[in-house]
Order: C-alpha cells, then structure tokens, then sequence
C-alpha cells in the first residue's frame, strides 16, 4: 500500500489492517489480542505463510505505540505490515522470511491513550504518555513501568498516580500490559516459547536499546549471561549501523523498571529490544513519516531473520 502522507487514527488503523488482512488473506490474519481499559480492541496482524495454520516457525513480535504520543510508532508498524504483504512474492528476502516466520505486529498498544492524544491536536490530550486507567489521585497508568519482571524494584517508574512514568497499583495492573503478557505467555508451547525475538518501538531519540533497563550491570548472575548480554550488543549494534541510530544498553539512557523489554528478556527469554525511532519530536511532519519509516526498514527485517536463531550474532 502506498506510503502514509499523514497520521492514521485508531480507526483509520483498524481499517487499513482490515484492508491489507483482504487483500493478502493467504499470508496476513487480523488478531485481537485484548481489550484496553475503555474496551477498545487491542488488534494485531500475523502475517506467515499458510497463516491459519501454526507452524512451527520461529515467531517475532514487534509492538508499537505503547505511548500514546508517539505516533510515529504506529506509522513505523503499519509501514512494516504494508512491506511484509506487498513485497511478498516479489522480493525474495521478504518472501523467504515470511515463508519461514510467524510474525506478529501490533500496532497500537495503548489505543485509549492513542485516541485521546489524537482526538485533538489542541485539546488537553495533546503529548499524553500514559493508558486512561484511573489510578488513586489521577489518570493513567505508565504502560512501560507496569511489567512483571522486577517491577517497581529500582527506580525510574514512579507511585504518584499524577506522575508521567507512575508504575500502576501491581504489575500488570494495566489492562493493556495484561494483553500484551498474556498474548506473550500464550505462544508457550509444550513449555517452549515460540517468539525468539521481541521489539519495542518508541519515539523519539534515535536510539536501539537492549535489557536491562534496571540495573547499570551488563550481566545479572542467573538473569543475563556475558553470553546472552553479548548477542544483545552484537545484535543492537548491527541493526544500529543499518538505522544510524545510537546502540546502548537501556540503563545507559536511564534506568527504568517494569518496562516490556524487561519481561519479555527477564521472564520469558526472549531476546529483546527497544528502538527510539529518530523524529525529533513526538509529533514530526507527515511530510517526513516516508522517510522517517523506511530508515528502519533493513533494521526490522533483519531483526526477524535472526529468530531462528539469535546466537548466531555472537
Ligand atoms: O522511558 C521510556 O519508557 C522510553 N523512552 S520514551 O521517551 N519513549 O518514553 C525508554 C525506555 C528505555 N528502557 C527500556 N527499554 N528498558
Ligand atoms: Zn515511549
């Protein structure tokens, strides 16, 4: 599909998932993965070759637009999905990839911080972060402090529910942080967990990070092996020479607790990252959201090529 020349709303996602889901039907699959608070549909596409079926193929799950202003972050995952589909059959790399994955993208991860951050651009939305789950003295929940691997244990999440990183009542008290474990905890099979790598993508500092985020040390006994720590870099900072963004452990832009990437590393093993596309702003052009997009486009494919196998990087 061509190119977006502006934002897509909530709506305007779901129909454009909708729209490539009919077109593509052999290879792309809508799925709801949950609910937000408000009720709105969590959506997802899978997109696999004989993608009704669950093969056994390494899986990678991207997410985006955890934060409800970094809008960018759903446009980068539309732009995915429009690649994956429309190239198929037609660029070998893509197409071997898809025949070998089961790839699944969900573009807007907090859609009621999404929808209210969108419904005006001059409205009180405007530049919110977090979901709109009351909390004791305010609004909203910091989706990316409210996971369950260490949550709350080490500083950059916060418990003054005014707060912008406030890290929710428990872990996983946000519905939408719930979705997201559960849909990951769902791919085990027969104790195995099928997604060998997991992105994140925020806005908008340039930047590809990797676990840990709450602790400066580079290798945690039993949690993180010189290893394990090593594929992470190794990884981070090839997909950094293809972006031009900053490789860096996450702790070495701040340390955060209960983010996603975290859990998905510290609980579930898998290999895991986080982009900060480059934008400079949560709101650039949408003159500049072709080119701010296609930047990762290298970055994301090879991402998923290394799900059969992430030691290979080291
Ligand atoms: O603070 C965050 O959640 C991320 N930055 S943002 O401006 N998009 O809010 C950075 C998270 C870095 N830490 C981990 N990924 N663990
Ligand atoms: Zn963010």
């Amino acid at each position: 599909s061509a190119a977006a020349t502006s934002y897509h709303t909530y709506a305007e996602t779901l129909a454009e998932i909708d729209a490539v889901v009919a077109a593509h039907p052999q290879i792309a699959r809508k799925f709801v993965a949950g609910r937000s608070y408000q009720g709105r549909d969590i959506v997802g596409v899978k997109i696999s070759d004989n993608v009704g079926t669950d093969e056994n193929e390494p899986e990678v799950l991207y997410i985006a637009n955890i934060h409800a202003r970094e809008r960018l972050t759903n446009e980068q995952a539309l732009y995915f999905i429009g690649i994956l589909t429309g190239e198929y059959g037609s660029n070998s790399r893509i197409t071997e990839l898809v025949d070998s994955r089961e790839i699944w993208i969900i573009p807007i991860t907090n859609p009621d911080g999404q929808v209210y951050d969108m419904t005006s651009d001059t409205s009180a939305g405007r530049g919110w972060r977090k979901n709109r789950q009351p909390n004791p003295t305010a609004t909203g929940t910091d989706l990316n402090r409210n996971f369950a691997y260490r949550w709350g244990c080490c500083g950059g999440s916060s418990s003054n529910g005014a707060s912008e990183t406030y890290r929710g009542t428990a872990a996983e008290s946000a519905p939408e942080t719930k979705v997201i474990a559960d849909f990951v905890r769902s791919r085990r099979v027969g104790g195995v967990q099928q997604i060998k790598i997991f992105l994140d993508i925020h806005s908008y500092g340039g930047l590809v990070l990797w676990p840990f985020g709450y602790t400066y040390a580079d290798t945690v006994t039993g949690a993180m092996s010189a290893d394990e720590a090593a594929t992470h870099r190794t990884i981070g900072r090839q997909l950094a020479a293809s972006n031009g963004y900053t490789p860096q452990q996450s702790s070495d832009l701040y340390i955060t607790d209960g983010s996603s990437d975290d859990w998905t590393w510290g609980d579930q093993r898998i290999f895991s990252f986080t982009f900060e596309l480059a934008g400079g702003s949560f709101y650039p052009s949408p003159a500049n959201i072709e080119t701010l997009t296609q930047r990762n486009r290298d970055a994301l494919l090879t991402l998923a090529e290394y799900a059969d196998c992430p030691y290979r990087a080291i």
